[in-house]
């Protein structure tokens, strides 16, 4: 599948490399160094492309963005995975309920995303795979767990036996009572007769009717949701990979049926090193949920003429673990912080701008902490007033390599 198309990254050239990143893993429950042995490996959740993208998406994929701009400072090259769920339950549902094609409605709004992250100058992935076209992958994967006895059948549908992975339960570090009372309305079904434990996954649905299917070994059907992770992740990044990320709401299930599969599928492999999740937005009292329906969409506010570079300001003005909620006055203030950063950086010096390089990596480099860059910014910001301007270019360019902020 097509991705969208990359942004400029600045180089700070002059200014040494950028600490290690540390990031808060939920796997562990600590902020630890990473330690990418060559190329940098990350994976992130992609979206479901039955609706268009909200705020609440975009600040975390802009948090990703912070950790991939924080290891290409650090002296990395990153590769980047991202997936897209183009068939799974709720887009299908959303397609009968509107009366469009399930793959029109998709490829919609997938393009919107796309154009969502090129106006938030959110770096593109290097592989950007559908779940439909992974489907000789999925099978793959399914068929290595079959071999193994770790798949059952119930009508026709294929589960994955979950405790079949001695590390089930490191991920989200959940106890089973915990993880029984999210599975259900995280797209599980504990409760489905002729399953062998309430926690097993669903790894491949057999043809319902109306719905759409595609022939292979494992009979007419199509995958379920965790697998789809677990096959791209280890196709385009191979085993042991630095990060696998995405909101706290995929902690469980899907992060950990996702691991669990990849590593009962073949024996001793671990899935990633490091687990990141990023906090919920939430608008009017609730999480913003496309089921909700309580939703600020990214391309709503684009087309109203906000700033992308305002929208993403808000967005970093909160730190990436927090749940948080929207309100207008985010955007108020991002939009106010904006125009005094536009106004000040013509008259930083160059001394200014080289203390600032210095606090802003390192605060980005402490579980990429954007809020005390921010707050960094505008104390400089608030000084420049009576400097040369030497440093102008050094300011914008430390902005948009580190934080993708334009001025
Ligand atoms: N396609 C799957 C992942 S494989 C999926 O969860 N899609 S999604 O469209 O529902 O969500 C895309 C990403 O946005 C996920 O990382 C999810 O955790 C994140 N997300 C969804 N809602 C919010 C929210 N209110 N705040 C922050 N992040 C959110
Ligand atoms: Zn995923």
């Amino acid at each position: 599948m097509r991705a969208w198309p990359t942004t400029d990254v600045p180089k700070l050239e002059g200014f040494g490399s950028a600490p290690a990143v540390h990031v808060f893993n939920t796997a562990t429950g600590t902020v630890e160094p990473t330690t990418p042995q060559g190329r940098a490996r990350m994976y992130v959740c992609g979206i479901t492309p039955y609706d268009a993208t909200h705020v609440g998406h975009a600040a975390t994929y802009v948090a990703f963005d912070l950790l991939n701009r924080a290891w290409r400072d650090a002296g990395h090259e990153v590769s980047y995975v991202q997936n897209v769920t183009d068939v799974d339950d709720p887009l299908l549902e959303r397609a009968t309920a509107t009366g469009v094609d399930w793959a029109d409605l998709a490829e919609r709004e997938t393009e919107l995303f796309r154009e969502d992250m090129t106006a938030l100058r959110v770096l593109p992935p290097d592989e950007y795979v559908g779940a439909v076209e992974s489907i000789p992958l999925v099978v793959e994967v399914i068929q290595q767990l079959r071999d193994k006895g770790f798949v059952y059948d119930v009508e026709g549908d294929l589960y994955f036996a979950v405790h079949s992975d001695p590390r089930f339960g490191e991920v989200s570090g959940l106890s089973e009572q915990e993880m029984l009372a999210v599975f259900g309305e995280r797209g599980g079904d504990p409760d489905r007769p002729g399953k062998k434990h309430a926690l097993d996954c669903l790894l491949w649905q057999a043809e319902r009717p109306g719905e759409p299917a595609w022939d292979s070994v494992l009979g007419r059907g199509r995958p379920g949701w965790h697998i789809e992770c677990s096959a791209i992740a280890l196709r385009f990044l191979g085993e042991g990979f630095d990060v696998q990320g995405g909101g706290s709401d995929l902690a469980f299930p899907h992060h950990e049926m996702s691991a669990s599969e990849a590593q009962a599928a073949f024996d001793g492999l671990t899935f990633a090193r490091a687990y990141l999740h990023a906090g919920m937005v939430g608008y009017q009292g609730e999480k913003m949920s496309k089921s909700k329906g309580n939703l600020v969409f990214v391309s709503t506010l684009r087309e109203s003429g906000t700033d992308p570079m305002a929208i993403r300001l808000a967005l970093l003005a909160r730190h990436y673990r927090a749940d948080w909620e929207w309100t207008d006055a985010d955007l108020e203030r991002a939009e106010a912080r904006l125009a005094s950063w536009r106004d000040a950086v013509q008259h930083a010096s160059d001394q200014h701008a080289r203390q600032l390089v210095d606090v802003v990596r390192t605060c980005l480099a402490a579980d990429l902490d954007a809020p005390a860059a921010l707050a960094a910014i505008d104390a400089g910001a608030a000084g420049w007033h009576d400097g040369d301007g030497a440093g102008a270019d050094t300011v914008q360019r430390l902005l948009d390599a580190r934080l993708g902020v334009r001025l």
